[in-house]
């Protein structure tokens, strides 16, 4: 290789004249230099794609330590509440009512993204002891909690599960929305309501016996053709499983007495029944739930004992 003199230098003669096929390569290392110093000042100064917003809703958003409540309950349910039911399915219970909603539209959410969750709990509750209830959750829950044997819904593994509970995902995150989610009233295809229409559809499918259901007398119509009741739980009773559907109209204790079971709306739910070929019966103010509403009014005079 030619070296390069200091007394060969010259100002108009190069010093080490480069081969055709070395100016090339230089040439190419520049342009090289120069696309990656671009590409580099491009980077650094164009502003970093926005990562999408999750969508704003008017409801509250999903409670604050979603997945650890469910699994917790699903533990407490399955090893304390009613063993039996395996709790080494509570990982994979979980993992289901995550893929139902989570990276989804809240308001785009169908019942066959419940179905996996739906298919890994198989609970069957005995005959004669279904509770329904409409508008009168606290009174039916205390009842069932003291009876010991019935179920509401929320004593089933799915409904106590989720009672209470909000949640919803957003199509650009795999984390619940806790910001906002959709009202009930924001959407058809929601995802809290299409939970409980699943999951009560199931309840009153599978029921059988003598079924009862819980209604509030203090209102003016105890009965909504359009509640969960109405128009989920009560079409979906089997009549060749369910021969009858045994009526509670509970009146608040202090309240006022607006409808009981002469009145319009039960009879309408009676017209309902009877057409389904169930046979329907009714009390006001069932005995033995209007003792669970005296535990608090002890001194109310339809407390007083009657011995
Ligand atoms: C939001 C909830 C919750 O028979 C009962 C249950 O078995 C269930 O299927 O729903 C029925 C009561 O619904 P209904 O007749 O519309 O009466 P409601 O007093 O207006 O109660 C509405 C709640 C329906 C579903 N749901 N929704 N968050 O924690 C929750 N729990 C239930 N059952």
């Amino acid at each position: 290789m030619a070296r390069c003199e200091f007394s060969q230098l010259s100002r108009d003669e190069p010093c080490c004249p480069l081969s055709r096929r070395g100016r090339l390569c230089l040439g190419l290392a520049l342009l090289v230099l120069i696309l990656s110093a671009a590409v580099l000042l491009v980077a650094l100064t164009r502003s970093p794609t926005p990562t999408p917003e999750a969508l704003a809703w008017n409801g509250t958003g999903s409670t604050r330590n979603l997945f650890a409540i469910v699994l917790g309950r699903c533990y407490t349910y399955t090893q304390l509440l009613r063993p039996g039911l395996g709790s080494e399915a509570c990982p994979k219970i979980l993992d289901a009512f995550k893929s139902a909603f989570i990276s989804k539209n809240p308001c785009d959410i169908m019942k066959e993204d419940y179905q996996p969750l739906v298919d890994l709990v198989n609970q069957t509750v005995p005959c004669n002891k279904s509770l329904f209830w409409s508008k009168s959750k606290e009174l039916a829950h205390q009842y069932s909690w003291v009876q010991g044997g019935m179920f509401t819904l929320e004593d089933t593994l799915l409904g106590y599960l989720a009672d209470d509970l909000t949640w919803c995902g957003d199509p650009s995150s795999v984390e619940p929305n806790y910001q906002s989610c959709p009202r009930w009233n924001e959407c058809l295809n929601h995802t809290g309501s299409v939970f409980w229409k699943v999951i009560s559809q199931k309840f009153a499918e599978s029921a059988c016996g003598v079924v009862q259901v819980m209604l509030n007398g203090s209102l003016s119509k105890p009965f909504h053709k359009s509640s969960t009741f109405g128009s989920v739980e009560l079409f979906s009773l089997d009549p060749r499983k369910v021969h009858t559907l045994q009526a509670w109209v509970m009146h608040d204790i202090r309240g006022n007495y607006s409808d009981s079971c002469s009145g319009p709306s039960i009879r309408e739910l009676e017209s309902i029944v009877n057409k389904r070929n169930i046979t329907f019966t009714c009390q006001n103010n069932y005995r033995p739930a209007r003792l669970v509403q005296c535990v608090k009014n002890i001194e109310h005079s339809s407390c007083a004992s009657k011995i």
